[in-house]
């Protein structure tokens, strides 16, 4: 199923559009059902209704773990790396992780988990995260995972809305030189959490903690005490695979959800062509598994193609700017895929980290979570690629469970800082404001997909009519992506960044109302309106503008609060990185605030602001922009 040439992509891509059915039949034979299905695709944009392989019946772990066994079993399957450069790596072969799997799957039985429980993932980057995952996919329990970043009220909204039964935790993580006390964040948040029945907390970092009793158990205990035999639960292809929260432009995260057999196929297929891995080479993607890259690009995607993942726990520029390029020479990375905030990051400290460290394993590079600058691109492709890796820049969401614009290594002709072309099944339109559809090639316009493809998400948990209105209502009978979008000269297209009130903040998305709902909670705001802003590391940065009327001296300690605030609400990751304190915010008549003006001020811009004419009060804006010129 690997594409080798661009013909072969041309043609694969025409066959794809015409007989869509045929060609995602065609990739889904390589995959181990128990039953083949009744019907490829049946679908509808309107309520939303899509169905992939329906009929089909398979356990997406028989996928990932119990096919290699035979050929491949002591084939390492995840090494890991630690936080700590000093303690030793971890190698799970498939045999090992097959057999970690299944004991964990009995825990989670015993504990009276069965197949459609919703289970609760809150852990440091360790193989028992994998190996957790894992284990609720064997017995047909949906996990949703939390990034450790987030804070108990966060965990808590989560928790509740797709009332999870059971959480898997640990002591603490490591990140860098900080450590996350996770058990005393997941104790705050169930508080709150009345449908948690149990927790099991994995030793790591050796920090007290406390057990509540009949609640809390200890990993270590709880797999001493079943055996390594767990079948798989014969699962449908359209039954639940993983809820994965994730921020919009209004109210609180949608629980993004995917099913088992589409979402398998396509993680896998996507992985196979866009990196061009090949057997036995180390694949390498850095993002955290709570997020969805780490759901498709460390464990799915790799494990179902039988391929190595290596998995890091620390932070790219820890304990030295040296480390990323440490770990590549230690494991002969051959594959990496991180983003490109880090490589902005890493790029910062100049060459002199890159020296003397043995790259040349590395055979294909890969970007995403946010729009690449052309200066990161060329720096990649000459200092970590030596001009002789293809970077594939790989556009796509947590609602499209894999990639879907970007590159095929070695068959794609790249263009820096360019998504390039739809991989095969896709079919991206552009249209205007109205919803027309913006043809030909050097244009502009916002990016929908037409078409279903496999690993597309299936509604919000709790919510279908909130999938509809977020992603299937603003153009009829379109899939909206929400971000802009250029298709150049050529065909290329090329992500211009979101159109809608999200913020991409080191690749994370991040609401804007999300951020003000959190602002607002604080004593004493009475409104604020948050914007993104361009920021050299983080890609965009967070800026606030807050009207605080009873501000004293101190507004520097008013601002710390605020940020601790916003740190208990949603988390560390959400934290403006700008403040000003207004008397008022730029609105129109009807009371709407006038975001595009607010934009341009954080940008830096004073005189230009576009049209001011429907605003209720201009003296407004000049206090603003005096303001934000002063910080
Ligand atoms: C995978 C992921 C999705 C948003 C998306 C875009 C932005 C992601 C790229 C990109 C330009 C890219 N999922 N985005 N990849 N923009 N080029 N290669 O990041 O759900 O967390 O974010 O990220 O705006 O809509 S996500």
């Amino acid at each position: 199923m690997q594409i080798k040439s661009f013909a072969e992509y041309e043609e694969t891509y025409r066959f794809s559009v015409e007989w869509p059915e045929k060609f995602w039949a065609g990739i889904a034979e390589e995959f181990l059902w128990r039953k083949k299905w009744d019907k490829v695709l049946s679908w509808n944009f309107s309520e939303p209704n899509i169905k992939w392989f329906e009929g089909a019946k398979l356990n997406i772990t028989e996928n990932c773990l119990d096919r290699h066994l035979a050929k491949n079993g002591d084939k390492p399957a995840i090494i890991w790396e630690s936080n700590d450069p000093d303690k030793s790596s971890i190698t799970l072969t498939y045999k090992v992780l097959h057999e970690q799997v299944c004991r964990f799957a009995n825990v989670l039985k015993k504990n009276g988990v069965v197949k459609g429980d919703r289970i609760c993932i809150y852990m440091p980057m360790v193989p028992e995260l994998a190996v957790a995952v894992l284990a609720c996919a064997r017995i047909g329990a949906v996990h949703s995972v939390i990034f450790g970043g987030f804070s108990a009220k966060s965990i808590a909204d989560r928790i509740n809305d797709s009332a999870c039964k059971l959480v898997i935790t640990a002591d603490g993580s490591f990140r860098g030189n900080k450590q996350i006390q996770l058990k005393e964040v997941i104790d705050d948040a169930l508080i709150g959490c009345p449908t948690v029945e149990k927790v099991i907390v994995l030793t790591h970092t050796r920090t007290p903690v406390s057990m509540l009793k009949g609640r809390d158990l200890w990993f270590e205990d709880e797999i001493k005490q079943v055996d390594t035999d767990c079948p798989a639960e014969e699962m449908d292809a359209e039954d639940m695979l993983f809820i994965l929260y994730t921020s919009g432009s209004t109210g609180k995260p949608k629980g993004v959800v995917h099913t088992v057999g589409g979402y398998m196929v396509y993680a896998g297929y996507t992985f196979t062509n866009a990196f061009n891995y090949q057997p036995d080479e180390v694949f390498f993607c850095t993002a955290d598994i709570g997020w969805i890259t780490g759901h498709s690009y460390i464990v799915y995607g790799p494990l179902s193609q039988g391929a190595t993942t290596l998995m890091f726990e620390g932070v790219p520029t820890h304990p030295t700017p040296s480390r990323l390029w440490e770990i590549i020479e230690k494991h002969k990375v051959n594959i990496l895929y991180t983003a490109p905030t880090a490589i902005r990051s890493l790029m910062s400290y100049g060459t002199d980290p890159l020296k003397g460290k043995d790259l040349s394993t590395l055979r294909v590079l890969g970007s995403v979570g946010e729009p690449i600058n052309e200066e990161a691109w060329h720096w990649f492709d000459e200092e970590v690629g030596h001009k002789n890796c293809p970077i594939v820049d790989t556009w796509w969401q947590t609602e499209t469970g894999g990639l879907m614009i970007s590159p095929i290594a070695f068959v794609t002709p790249l263009k820096p800082a360019c998504a390039t072309l739809p991989l095969p099944g896709i079919q991206p339109i552009l249209v205007d404001e109205q919803g027309n559809e913006i043809e030909g090639n050097g244009v502009n316009g916002n990016l929908c997909i037409k078409f279903p493809w496999p690993g597309m998400l299936r509604t919000t948990y709790g919510d279908h009519e909130r999938c509809k209105q977020t992603y299937f209502s603003t153009y009829p009978d379109l899939y909206f992506t929400g971000d802009g979008c250029m298709r150049d000269e050529d065909g290329y297209y090329k992500i211009t960044g979101r159109v809608d009130d999200v913020i991409n903040v080191s690749g994370h998305r991040i609401g804007t109302a999300e951020v003000e709902n959190a602002i607002n909670m604080h004593a004493g705001v009475v409104e604020s309106a948050v914007v993104g802003y361009p920021h050299e590391i983080k890609g965009q940065g967070i800026f606030a503008f807050i009207i605080y009327p009873k501000l004293h001296n101190e507004s520097d300690l008013t601002k710390k609060d605020i940020l601790q605030t916003v740190t208990r609400v949603i988390g560390a990751i959400a934290k403006p990185d700008k403040i000003v304190f207004v008397s008022g915010l730029p609105k129109t008549r009807s009371g709407k605030i006038m975001r595009r003006i607010l934009r341009k001020i954080a940008e830096g811009e004073t005189t230009n602001l576009g049209d001011t004419s429907t605003l209720l009060d201009p003296a407004v804006v000049e206090e603003i922009i005096v303001a934000a010129k002063q910080l």
